[in-house]
């Protein structure tokens, strides 16, 4: 009785299904729902185990019992005796299925081993209801290959992320998993070397787990950063290819991305060698799948006259090409798949870069995922998302373009991210939906590619105060901005002592604790609104001050902060409404009070420089820190021509304001602060001392001057050739050493 009434709740909030229907999820081809309720059996008896896929009889027996009498169960493909009578029933599609679930008996009837195997899946999805009616279905893909390649920069994956994920995606019906993490040694900058035993064991583990799981597990190899065209490399790239092959591994790719303009780009070589190991290895045996090639020029933004249409014509017509959209981050139309298709005469196997955020590693995305054509389906040979290192948090997304490339035409993608919100955060779903409202933009990045709809319902009432309200005190209002504020703090609560999903909510944690940070500085924000109308001084003050303190720790919480870790982001949540609503306040608020009130009116810094993130810019380049690693010793910032697209964190400089007035400029991805030398620091030793450590800014004209302490010195520090040195004062042209710091939040590149 219960049940039934969550499903009603269920099924009026989402409008579509009535309460014996039961949502399944990709969506299938075909449903068939009838009126007569099934009467869930007190036993089954299974028929045709011995003859159907394994895989999905081992799946139907761990979950469900069977007994020598009840309700028959019959399963099988194509072929096999015991589905004889309904095999006109089956779509011919690969990975097809034909299930009927009535009180004469459950069918489950596969095109082929893995349609089987999905008739389960979803037959388990059914069951898990306690009540539902007969029901018959008829499903199959649309993209033949669905599902993720492992394919950022950062921490890679761990093992048990990845056997976790392998799971997932049977459950969800990928089918494909290509394994190319940009920093594992053995796939790109160590390729011709063999893993040692103990990773070795684990892509044995990998492959043997994603075979039964139906997932086609695909080792890439990036050897484009040094390959030579030469007879020596072919051999160590078979002989590669073979060690993997010893692990299990059946499927293979070859990546030539981001080694733009180099020698290893040209497509004639990569053509002959892709060839080449057709030849030598994938035809030398008779169960390797066709290779996978991602190419040097991978979206329609880096795309020259010859380089495609060469490999369209070269490369054997077996192998896949990949391709990421008109640029490197980009969501897919048919227009674009009508030419790319063309250059490569194949159809392009999508490499679609969302929700990965190696580029914008201090958001989360965890918004519906939506802007991909709905018709593309017979123009793709594969489609596969290369997904955030957060392995549990992509889920969220990964569960729509499941149910994307399965069932294009039918896609909702706000129903489908309803529907994944309780499937990845069953007990705490509308807290977690609220989180997740809140981690929905990448904000400004090299890729510009944006999200709508962050933090939606707080939107439409924060522009209405700063917009025909002009910050003016407004008591309904406020009152229904300090609800949302409460319901960031709340739901973070709730999602912090959550026991049930322990891996999502080890990743999510640190970006929880910033939403509750942000909700905690906002409830202050509005009572200090409230202490403005009723000239409450001592208030004002002691909640300013509480602000402060809370800023300062929402600055410190880090995620991945663990030893060995390659990227160390402080989380941005709700960076596109919230954020900027609590900074413009906390501005109006300080100006207004000082107008009015001169009680402790010292506190407030004259900051010539907020504290705040920035990037730092002379003569056009940036300053980077090269060699990001918080134990190293003698490295010094240097002097890059380009925005660092890979790592922005390099070139993040967090500049804070001392209560001496001075300002620590610290990199933000690991957090090395810059001396009094402008190196940083040059022994093991060596703490930060604000005295000798920290910097006076001075401004003019929109750009920022830099000397070192009196206790340094107290020289100008000026864009030395490639690095930052120190003049003494007087000596110098002004412009040579006017310094540009940029808000890492307000960078728009494109
Ligand atoms: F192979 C490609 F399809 C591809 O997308 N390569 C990388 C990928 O590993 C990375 O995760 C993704 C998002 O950052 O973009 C590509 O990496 C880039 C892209 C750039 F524009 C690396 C440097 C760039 F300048």
């Amino acid at each position: 009785m219960k049940r039934i009434t969550t499903l009603c709740l269920l099924s009026g909030f989402l409008g579509s299904l009535s309460a014996q229907e039961v949502y399944i999820s990709p969506v299938p081809q075909s449903v068939d729902w009838s009126k007569e309720a099934f009467n869930k059996p007190a036993a089954m008896k299974l028929i045709g185990d011995s003859q159907a896929d394994t895989d999905a009889v081992d799946l139907l027996k761990n979950n469900l019992e069977f007994w020598k009498k009840g309700l028959k169960l019959y399963i099988g493909e194509r072929g096999d005796r015991t589905i004889k009578p309904f095999e006109k029933m089956i779509p011919q599609k690969k990975e097809g299925y034909y299930l009927k679930i009535d009180n004469d008996g459950i069918v489950v009837a596969g095109n082929d081993n893995a349609g089987t195997y999905y008739g389960v899946q979803t037959l388990l999805q059914i069951m898990k209801n306690d009540s539902f009616n007969c029901v018959s279905i008829s499903d199959y893909p649309d993209v033949e290959e669905r599902g993720v390649v492992e394919g950022f920069y950062g921490n890679p994956w761990s093992h048990k992320d990845r056997l976790r994920q392998f799971d997932f995606y049977g459950k969800n019906k990928m089918n494909v998993y290509i394994y190319g993490p940009k920093d594992d040694p053995y796939h790109r900058e160590h390729w011709r070397d063999a893993y040692p035993a103990d990773m070795a064991d684990k892509i044995r583990e990998l492959a043997a787990a994603a075979a039964r799981n139906k997932v086609s597990f695909v080792w890439a190899m990036h050897p484009g950063n040094d390959i030579k065209w030469t007879e020596e490399d072919r051999k160590h790239s078979v002989e590669k290819l073979e060690k993997m092959y010893s692990l299990g591994v059946r499927s293979f790719a070859i990546f030539f991305d981001d080694i733009f303009g180099k020698e290893q780009s040209r497509a004639e070589c990569q053509a002959e060698y892709m060839n080449y190991l057709q030849k030598e290895f994938v035809e030398k045996h008779d169960d390797v799948s066709p290779l996978i090639i991602c190419p040097t020029e991978y979206n329609k933004g880096w795309a020259g006259k010859t380089y495609l249409p060469t490999l369209g014509d070269k490369l054997d017509k077996d192998i896949h090409i990949m391709w990421t959209g008109n640029t490197v981050v980009d969501m897919i139309d048919k227009v674009d798949m009508e030419w790319i298709n063309g250059q490569i005469d194949r159809k392009a196997y999508i490499w679609l870069n969302y929700p990965v955020n190696d580029f914008c590693i201090d958001h989360l995305l965890m918004g519906p995922t939506y802007g991909n054509e709905k018709t593309i389906a017979p123009m793709v040979s594969g489609f596969v998302s290369n997904p955030m290192e957060y392995a549990e948090a992509s889920k969220l997304s990964l569960y729509s373009i499941a149910d994307y490339t399965w069932n294009m035409e039918q896609y909702d993608e706000y129903k489908s991210w309803e529907y994944a919100l309780g499937y990845i955060m069953k007990n705490h779903k509308d807290a977690f939906k609220v989180f997740c409202e809140h981690n929905v933009d990448l904000g400004p990045n090299g890729h510009g590619l944006r999200r709508d709809g962050e933090s939606a319902s707080f939107r439409r009432l924060s522009e209405k105060f700063e917009g025909d309200n002009a910050y003016v005190y407004n008591a309904g209002l406020l009152a229904q901005i300090k609800a949302e504020f409460d319901k960031m703090v709340s739901s973070a609560d709730e999602l912090l002592s959550d026991k049930s999903e322990p891996e999502l909510t080890a990743e999510i944690t640190p970006w929880v604790k910033v939403m509750k940070y942000i909700g905690m500085r906002g409830q202050l924000v509005v009572q200090m609104y409230e202490d403005l109308e009723l000239k409450d001084e001592k208030s004002f003050i002691s909640n300013y001050e509480k602000h402060v303190s809370l800023e300062r720790e929402q600055k410190n919480v880090l995620s991945r902060d663990f030893e060995g870790s390659i990227k160390k982001p402080n989380p941005s949540v709700a960076s596109y409404a919230v954020s900027p609503f609590i900074g413009n306040s906390m501005k109006y608020l300080v100006r207004t009070y000082k107008q009015n009130h001169t009680y402790r009116t010292d506190i407030f810094p004259t900051e010539v420089l907020e504290s705040g993130r920035y990037y730092i810019k002379c003569n056009g380049m940036w300053l980077t820190n090269e060699n990001a690693n918080a134990d190293r010793i003698g490295d010094y910032p240097v002097w890059k021509e380009e925005a660092d697209v890979i790592n922005p964190q390099r070139q993040e400089w967090i500049v804070s304001v001392e209560p001496s007035g001075r300002y620590k400029i610290a990199n933000a991805q690991d957090g090395r602060f810059i001396t009094g030398n402008g190196t940083f620091r040059t022994s093991k030793e060596e703490k930060y001392d604000s005295r000798k450590h920290s910097f006076d800014i001075l401004k003019a004209d929109g750009k920022y001057a830099v000397k070192t302490s009196q206790e340094a010195g107290g020289y100008v520090v000026v864009p030395a050739k490639s690095r930052l040195g120190l003049k003494a004062v007087g000596k110098l042209e002004s412009r040579l050493y006017m310094f540009e710091f940029i808000p890492t939040d307000s960078v728009v590149t494109k």
